[in-house]
This record gives C-alpha cells, sequence and structure tokens, in this order.
C-alpha cells in the first residue's frame, strides 16, 4: 500500500464536527448532558465522514492553488473540470452527460433544499424511502412540503423496494418529487439495475421527479459497480443526478458537489436562484480527486473490504445474535441489535453515556431504524477495534443485567 490508512490524526480543535460538534448535532438542546467520559475519550463512529488524510494529491493541488495567492470571487469555467468528472464518470460507471447539464452546489444537502423548492409547488408531496437519511426530510420540511415515506421491506436485514406501496403512494397526484438515495445510506443497499428500471419507470409514469443522490456511489466493496440512476433513463430529462467527492476522498469541510439537471426549464432555473460563486480551493481540489485519485482510491476501498471483514468477524465472535451483512456499498455498518436491548429509543444517547462510543441510532434515520445502530466504519483499524470492543461489552452486559 503506498498510503498509510493506519495513521492515527488528531481531530480535536479544527472545528471538526466528528469531534467539537457532537454535543450540537446528537445531542442538540441538551450540550451540558455529562457524560462519564471525557470528550476525548470517545471513539466517535457517527457523523458520515473519514479518519483518513485526504489523498497527497488533492493537498498538493490545493496547495498549488494556494501559491497564486488570489481568492477573488470564482466558478467553474476551465473546461477541464467537466472533462476530469466525465472521465471519472465514464471509467466507474460506463456513463457520462453533456457538459451544459453540470451545475454545481456547495453540497448535495443545500442543492435538496434548492431542488425541492424548484421542482415542487407549494402544496406538493416528496416521497422518500425509510430508514433514510435524516437531511431528505428536512429538505421536504423546509420547503413546507409534505413527506411521504414508503418502507422498505427489511428480511433479516435484506433490504428491498416495496414496489406496490411505492406505486400506491407516486399515484397520488400530489406526490411530484421522490428523492432516492443511490446507493442508500443506511443501509448500503446497492441498488441492482433492474430495482431501479422498477422504481424509475413507477415514477415516471405517475409523473414524479427523481432526485438519485449518488453521493455513496464510489465507496463500494472492491468489485461492485455502481449504476448512476440516469443511465437507465436517457430518454427521460425528469431525473436529476447528484454526485460528490466529498464522502469519497474526504473533503466534506471543502463544500463541492456536481449536480447534473437534464430538464433545460429546472436547469435555467437553478442558474438564474442558485448563489453561483464557488471557494476556489474546492474547484482546485475536485478537479485533482478527479484526475489523480483514482490510485488512493483503490487502496481505500481495500482498507474499508479490511474493516467490514473485521467487523463481521467481530461481530460474529462476541456480539453473535447482532444481525450484520458487509453492505455493498457505503462506509457504513447498520446493525440490528435488538436481540440485547429493547424498549430503549435513544441509543445514541445509551451508547455515548454508557459505552464511550459515539454512534447513530436507529431512530435517528427518520422512520423505521428501531432497534439498530449505525457505525461508520472509516476508521484506522485500532479505533474501530477499540469501539467493538466497548459496544460489545456494553451490550453484553445490558443484556445480563436485563434479562433479555
Ligand atoms: N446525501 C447523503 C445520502 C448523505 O449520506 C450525505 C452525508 C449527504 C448527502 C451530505 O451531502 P453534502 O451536503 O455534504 O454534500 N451523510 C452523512 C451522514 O449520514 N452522517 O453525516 C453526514
Amino acid at each position: 500500500m503506498k498510503y498509510n490508512f493506519d495513521e492515527i490524526i488528531d481531530r480535536r480543535n479544527t472545528n471538526s464536527m466528528n469531534t467539537d460538534g457532537f454535543r450540537e448535532y446528537l445531542f442538540k438542546g441538551r450540550e451540558n448532558l455529562n457524560f462519564p467520559y471525557k470528550d476525548d475519550e470517545f471513539v466517535r463512529m457517527w457523523i458520515a465522514d473519514m479518519d483518513f488524510a485526504t489523498p497527497p494529491e488533492i493537498i498538493e493541488a490545493i496547495h498549488k492553488r494556494l501559491n497564486h495567492r488570489i481568492f477573488g470571487y470564482s466558478q467553474v469555467f476551465d473546461p477541464n473540470y467537466y472533462a476530469a468528472l466525465s472521465n471519472w464518470t465514464t471509467r466507474m460507471y460506463d456513463w457520462t452527460f453533456p457538459k451544459e447539464q453540470l451545475v454545481t452546489s456547495p453540497g448535495i444537502i443545500p442543492a435538496l433544499y434548492e431542488l425541492c423548492e424548484y421542482i415542487c409547488k407549494p402544496d406538493e408531496k416528496v416521497l422518500i424511502l425509510t430508514p433514510s437519511y435524516a437531511f431528505f426530510q428536512s429538505a421536504v420540511e423546509f420547503n413546507n412540503l409534505e413527506l411521504v415515506c414508503s418502507e422498505l421491506n427489511n428480511e433479516q436485514g435484506h433490504y428491498t423496494i416495496n414496489y406496490a406501496d411505492l406505486e400506491a403512494k407516486a399515484n397520488d397526484p400530489k406526490v411530484t418529487l421522490c428523492i432516492f438515495c443511490n446507493p442508500h445510506n443506511p443501509t448500503g443497499r446497492l441498488w441492482k439495475e433492474e430495482e431501479l428500471r422498477e422504481v424509475g419507470e413507477i415514477c415516471l409514469r405517475n409523473n414524479v421527479w427523481i432526485i438519485s443522490d449518488e453521493i455513496h456511489c464510489d465507496l463500494l466493496r472492491s468489485g461492485l459497480s455502481h449504476t448512476p440512476f440516469a443511465k437507465l433513463f436517457p430518454q427521460s430529462d425528469r431525473i436529476v443526478t447528484c454526485m460528490a467527492p466529498s464522502k469519497t476522498f474526504n473533503m466534506a469541510g471543502l463544500m463541492f458537489s456536481n449536480v447534473i439537471i437534464p430538464n433545460k426549464m429546472l436547469r435555467e432555473l437553478w442558474l438564474c436562484r442558485h448563489y453561483s460563486f464557488k471557494n476556489p480551493l474546492s474547484i482546485a481540489a475536485t478537479q485533482a480527486a478527479y484526475e489523480h485519485g483514482q490510485q488512493w482510491h483503490k487502496e481505500l476501498l481495500q482498507y474499508l473490504d479490511d474493516n467490514f471483514k473485521f467487523t463481521d468477524e467481530f461481530l460474529s465472535k462476541y456480539l453473535p445474535e447482532a444481525e450484520f451483512k458487509i453492505p455493498e456499498a457505503t462506509y457504513l455498518a447498520w446493525v440490528n441489535i435488538s436481540k440485547y436491548i429493547s424498549g430503549e429509543e435513544d441509543l445514541t444517547g445509551l451508547f455515548a453515556a454508557q459505552a464511550g462510543v459515539l454512534l447513530e441510532g436507529g431512530s435517528m434515520f427518520v422512520d423505521h431504524g428501531h432497534g439498530y445502530i449505525r457505525l461508520n466504519l472509516a476508521c484506522p483499524r485500532a479505533i474501530l477495534k477499540k469501539g467493538l470492543q466497548r459496544i460489545a461489552a456494553f451490550l453484553n452486559s445490558y443484556r445480563a443485567s436485563h434479562s433479555i
């Protein structure tokens, strides 16, 4: 390996959400909570960023841009940016899109907030699949739109789409948009082509727009490949694709993402209303990621594969009744612990207080996450091991003392 993913980097006092902002995010309104652990004693497996250094090739590109010394108003003008992204999507997913369809945003979440507003009229409804990344709900509710949830089928931890339910909900004329997570956070499902086709056909025949949030699409187990939703429906202009280097290369704080809008009217609305200036360091970093990030990315996937293997073996040995399957995508483990703990709503608070682990309990995922915890495995193996040991010790003692 050329890159060192075992390195432990102290992230405290860098304005990082992960280390310095967990109270505000996980315990909003209860920031003064006292835990038996000091803040720096927690094992942090919560927010979806990584404890790995961003690739040196990206840092070098930022340095190069810094050395220019002027950081005036900027946007993407250099055609090499499109070329870099388009080469990446062609190489990775055998798919590309015309240059004029590409717009950029400081993040996918801000893009979702805007797109909901631009696509939907005030009394309309937006469909999501649950459990779900909670900001999908926030984007809908921020725009005073109604949220409609279709629960995924869950058979022993294997999640599939309930097409009949989705069709019934999409059939409501007030449902005009579906925000679809491809691959899916938190379950880690990498949707198959036939699943995407079915969802696409349901939405399109019911005049429902699709926003396909593909932020996790480069975080697959080695050997698997991602299908962009829009690739399957080249004749439709109702599928908006969101992609970003932020998760893949651990640069969420640089706030840069790609939004591909085939529909001309929607794109014109975006171009007219979106605040279009971008951070020049982020543009340079993103272009470098797509141009020079391939080797680092390959090694990252290998390290994540091994972290998942380690987790799977650890759970089989020390928490054999936890339901867990190595997901096809994301660096997130979605683990059903209901055989060890029951009737507890606030698993996030409980694990922080009693295990010294910061994680996200299932109730943080809109709905239908009951009994689950989500663990972020994108950390050095030594940290992962410590986190898993704490989780196992806590759950085994909880079960013993509660006679579950
Ligand atoms: N979309 C999905 C599906 C995500 O999982 C995340 C981050 C974002 C968008 C954020 O996009 P951004 O605005 O940064 O471009 N997911 C996180 C999570 O699950 N926990 O912490 C962040």
